[in-house]
């Protein structure tokens, strides 16, 4: 298993390298160009300098998460071989620096969605908040509207470009079924995957967060059955899985350690974090220790060894600690994540320790 880290690119995160540096166990910085809209070809240029950034700390930059998938691939619209190709020459930039791991997703219209970005806890931190019943009721853009009102950085997933056409992209997937989506998800894999063979890059896909159809739109990867169809429409190695459990975690019925038995030699990266879901389907991140959240934190980590997993990991959310919310992303400070790496890392050595 290698360690990484989230980071948003310098100038664009408080939790600079110098910072993640200081945290036991990072391998490498998990990483974007997060300005380049879904569609663009990332520069060249740009990828090498980020390079060359990491470089200066002995991080890899192995990981790149986030080289978002155009709507109109997803739509399935004629102009997607056009995306598709650009989509290609990207990755094809990407394995000149030596990126070996790209996580994406195929989720119409929004990234991840929560209700609630600084949902007070009993312990006086905060963190991300889904309320069930209050996405059945708000309209998606007066979400957006309300949430962005309390952020000044840009989410992945919340880009300004793609908020700005939420109401057409709405109207887009009117009549859309989850059926359309499974056929243009096949067709994108049947034309990125061979690309990734060549190039030796494991395509991830991210589970769908919350696990479930929000605002009628279909969402798709969502739990084990789903995750083994997704897994043999292109049944090859290089498409795979970012596992995530807090997005699986949002749904109580999925067994994830069993989920990361079953498909550990298709999972290239793990996103391990904890949520807590009450009975009525609301759920809050929470710290990653297992007795903290709904997930079984230390048999997702059980599972992962005994599979013999080799692929990245990284701690996923975390909760706003000691007054960071104030500078910090929405789930990205640095105090958890960094709590979160121990964590994981201390329930890993003691497994490792377990085989001597
Ligand atoms: C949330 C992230 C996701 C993920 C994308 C990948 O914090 O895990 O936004 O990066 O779904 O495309």
């Amino acid at each position: 298993m290698k360690m990484t880290f989230r980071w948003y690119g310098k100038d664009n995160d408080e939790v600079t390298l110098d910072k993640i540096k200081q945290i036991p166990g990072v391998e490498g910085v998990v990483w974007s160009l997060h300005d380049m809209a879904a569609g663009e070809s990332w520069p060249i240029e740009r990828i090498k300098e980020v390079k060359k950034q990491a470089d200066e700390y002995g991080f890899n930059i192995d990981v790149v998460e986030s080289v978002n998938v155009h709507e109109d691939i997803k739509l399935g619209l004629p102009t997607r071989d056009k995306y598709i190709e650009t989509y290609i020459e990207t990755m094809e930039k990407l394995a000149t620096v030596g990126v070996k791991c790209i996580c994406y997703n195929f989720m119409p219209v929004f990234d991840w969605t929560r209700t609630e970005l600084y949902k007070k806890t009993e312990d006086g931190s905060n963190a991300l908040f889904f309320e069930k019943s209050k996405i059945e009721d708000i309209d998606p853009v007066e979400l957006i509207n309300k949430l962005s009102k309390n952020v000044d950085v840009t989410m992945p997933g919340w880009e300004p470009e793609r908020l700005e056409k939420i109401e057409e992209s709405f109207k887009a997937y009117s009549d859309f079924t989850a059926e359309d989506l499974w056929d243009n998800l096949k067709y994108f894999l049947e034309k990125i995957i061979p690309v990734a063979e060549r190039l030796d890059i494991k395509m991830a896909i991210h589970p769908d967060d919350p696990a479930f159809d929000i605002f009628g739109l279909p969402r798709i990867i969502i739990n084990r059955d789903n995750i083994r169809r997704f897994l043999s429409l292109v049944d090859n190695k290089h498409n795979g899985l970012a596992l995530c459990t807090g997005s699986l975690g949002s749904v109580i019925t999925n067994d994830i350690p069993s989920i990361i038995r079953e498909f550990s030699d298709r999972i290239h990266f793990a996103h391990v974090r904890n949520v807590k879901v009450f009975e009525n389907g609301d759920f809050i991140e929470t710290s990653h220790r297992a007795c903290d959240g709904s997930v079984d934190i230390v048999e997702v980590m059980r599972a992962y060894h005994e599979s013999g997993y080799e692929g990245y990991m990284r701690p996923d959310h975390g909760r706003h600690l000691w007054g960071e919310e104030k500078w910090c992303r929405p789930g990205y400070g640095l105090y958890d994540r960094a709590m979160g790496i121990m964590y994981l890392l201390g329930i890993w050595d003691q497994l490792e320790k377990n085989k001597e």
